[in-house]
């Protein structure tokens, strides 16, 4: 017997197309048929073990501490992965919420997942440790840390000694930030 596809959802902008090879997607990930996905099984994904944020970014699929991820919350989370649509107008509905590949939303998923204690602020000890997943081992703690350092003061504009959201997406202006949050996740 076919199965059919998957269950309804609100799917935003996605075609059903997409959504059905997400929903392939899903069930090959679920290894044992569980009918929702463990970490274990999101670490198989190689586009995120290979980058260095890949533990957090797979927390950011399991809020509140969940352990499982259902198939709505798979969609909603790698609809921020997805590349931004270059034959996509610009133009919507205003009423319509921004789709969440938008430039805006990338940029507030990729802070969260340097802001750890969700203040709202990019601390130079939460700078540090995103930095140290994501240098190699040839670096010292030193330099690892006048990086931070660095990297802190930089952004920083109003002299907090934090990086504000603000401040983070001014940094990142000229950063091709649609082209480094769109990790091939599909394959
Ligand atoms: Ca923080
Ligand atoms: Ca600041």
């Amino acid at each position: 017997m076919i199965r059919s596809g998957p269950p309804a959802l609100l799917t935003g902008s996605l075609s059903q197309a997409s959504l059905l090879r997400l929903y392939h997607r899903f069930r090959a990930l679920d290894r044992n048929k569980k009918g929702y996905l463990s970490r274990m099984d999101l670490q198989q994904i190689g586009a995120l073990a290979v980058n260095p944020l890949g533990e957090r970014i797979i927390d950011s699929f399991f809020p509140d501490g969940n352990l499982r991820l259902d198939f709505p919350g798979f969609v909603r989370v790698l609809a921020h992965f997805r590349p931004i649509d270059d034959e996509d107008p610009g133009i919507r509905d205003p009423k319509e919420p921004e789709p969440l590949n938008s430039r805006m939303n990338k940029l507030r998923f990729a802070f969260q997942l340097y802001d750890l204690d969700r203040d709202g602020k990019i601390s130079r000890h939460e700078m540090l440790q995103v930095l140290r997943l994501m240098v190699g081992v040839q670096v010292t703690e030193e330099q690892l840390e006048s990086i931070a350092d660095r990297t802190v003061q930089e952004a920083d504009e109003d002299g907090d000694g934090a990086v504000s959201f603000l401040e983070f997406t001014k940094s990142l202006e000229k950063m091709d930030i649609e082209q480094k949050m769109s990790i091939r996740i599909l394959k």
